[in-house]
């Protein structure tokens, strides 16, 4: 029998779908690589789609930690700006609304881009992370340099992260002539544990379900993956 997947995920990936979340044509990506996909987190600005990805993650996480019971309760979800303001958030009062019980004492950071030297000073909105137990999240990791400088930045303030959640993990190399993925390298290097929604064969699974015109996107985002695909 065929795996089962669970509601939250379809629901996250039509979602994905139907809000063109997830466009096709050709993009040049942070990394310079040219795409044939681009998923676009801030197109998720409507009640419906911020109660889709925030249940996404919040069922992520809570499966997560399930799993790796040894990981400490997060103390901080913490969302780097811009995009992971507003998935931050959203996704701590998600947590709270499925298990009260266990997010009641949480908060959520995120940082300005743009340090202020006015009112209250310094670069983070939220709790301070200093000896706190950090999850951070964020929507997309392809190359892995957002996720270094997310992870460098909570070290600085003295947080201590605990695990790395992302909506889409794209599973692509780190560069050229690298086999590993990006989330293989956040293990390997940095010691965290991490998970994610979906990733591109869930993404490619989503597009070639959907049928009507689409195949040849679908077509594209294999090669794309044949291209780029990483070892782990
Ligand atoms: P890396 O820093 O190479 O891992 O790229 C991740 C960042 O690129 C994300 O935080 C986004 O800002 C952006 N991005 C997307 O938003 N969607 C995509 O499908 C691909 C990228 C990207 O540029 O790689």
């Amino acid at each position: 029998t065929a795996p089962t997947i669970p509601a939250y995920k379809t629901a996250f990936l039509q979602a994905c779908l139907s809000a063109n979340v997830l466009t096709f044509g050709t993009y040049t990506l942070k990394s310079g690589r040219q795409s044939p996909y681009f998923f676009n987190a801030g197109a998720f600005h409507t009640a419906p789609l911020l109660s889709a990805i925030s249940t996404a993650y919040a069922h992520t996480i809570i499966a997560f930690l399930a799993e790796n019971p040894d990981i400490p309760q997060p103390d901080v979800i913490f969302g780097p700006a811009y995009k992971g303001i507003p998935l931050a958030t959203t996704t701590l009062l998600a947590l709270h609304t499925l298990a009260p019980d266990s997010w009641s004492r949480t908060s959520y950071t995120f940082n300005r881009k743009e340090a202020k030297n006015h009112g209250e000073t310094g670069s983070l909105v939220g709790s301070p992370l200093a000896n706190k137990n950090i999850l951070v999240i964020d929507d997309v990791i392809t190359a892995g340099t957002a996720m270094r400088e997310t992870i460098e930045l909570v070290k600085k303030e003295g947080g201590r992260v605990v695990g790395f959640v992302v909506a889409v993990d794209r599973g692509e190399r780190i560069s050229e002539g690298e086999s590993q993925s990006a989330m293989g390298l956040i293990r390997r290097e940095f010691g965290v544990r991490t998970a994610r929604i979906v990733g591109l064969d869930d993404l490619i699974g989503v597009v070639r379900a959907e049928g009507g015109g689409l195949e040849g996107e679908a077509e594209r985002m294999e090669r794309y993956r044949e291209r780029w695909r990483a070892s782990d």
